[in-house]
C-alpha cells in the first residue's frame, strides 16, 4: 500500500510539474516570441522609410541643413537695353534655386550666364524670357549680352554666389 501511495504521490507530483512548466512556458512563448515579431517588422519599417532616392534639390536642403543655411528660391527682374543691365549685380547664396525673368527695354538682347550654361532666347522690346539655374557653386561669375558688341559696349552684369 505505501508504494502504491508514493506512487501516487510521485506522479502527481510530476502531473503538477508537467502543468507548472507547460503554464510556463505558455507564459514565456509570448515573451520570447515579441522580440522576434520586433525583429522581424523593424527592418520592413526602415525599408518603407528609406526614400528610393532623394533629388538634387533634397540633396541641397540636407547639405544647407548641416551648415544651417536654407536653400532659397529666389527670383529676380533683370532688365536689359543698350547697352546695360538692371541690376547689374545679383548676389545670392550658395544653394539657391534662382530664376531670371529677363524684360527687354529696347533693342535686340538676350541674358547669358555661361557658368550655368543660361541663356535666354534673344528677344525684342518688351518681351521677356525667363531661366533658371541652381547656385551650387560659389564665386562671381558673369552675365552679359551676346548680341553684337553689346557686352563690349558694357552690358554686363555680375552674379555674385556667397
Ligand atoms: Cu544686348
Amino acid at each position: 500500500m505505501k508504494k502504491i501511495a508514493v506512487i501516487l504521490s510521485l506522479s502527481f507530483l510530476l502531473m503538477s510539474g508537467c502543468a507548472k512548466t507547460t503554464e510556463e512556458t505558455e507564459n514565456q512563448a509570448p515573451t520570447n516570441q515579441d522580440p522576434k515579431v520586433v525583429e522581424t517588422e523593424s527592418p520592413k519599417v526602415i525599408e518603407s522609410e528609406t526614400p528610393a532616392e532623394l533629388t538634387e534639390e533634397q540633396k541641397t536642403e540636407l547639405e544647407m541643413g548641416k551648415t544651417k543655411h536654407t536653400a532659397a528660391h529666389l527670383t529676380f527682374h533683370v532688365t536689359g537695353g543698350s547697352f546695360y543691365f538692371t541690376p547689374s549685380e545679383i548676389t545670392v547664396q550658395k544653394g539657391d534655386f534662382v530664376k531670371i525673368i529677363f524684360e527687354n527695354a529696347g533693342g535686340m538682347h538676350n541674358f547669358i550666364l555661361e557658368a550655368f550654361e543660361v541663356a535666354t532666347d534673344t528677344i525684342k522690346t518688351g518681351e521677356t524670357s525667363t531661366v533658371e539655374f541652381h547656385a551650387n557653386e560659389s564665386g562671381t561669375f558673369e552675365y552679359y549680352c551676346a548680341v553684337g558688341n553689346h557686352m563690349k559696349m558694357g552690358q554686363v552684369g555680375k552674379l555674385i554666389i556667397e
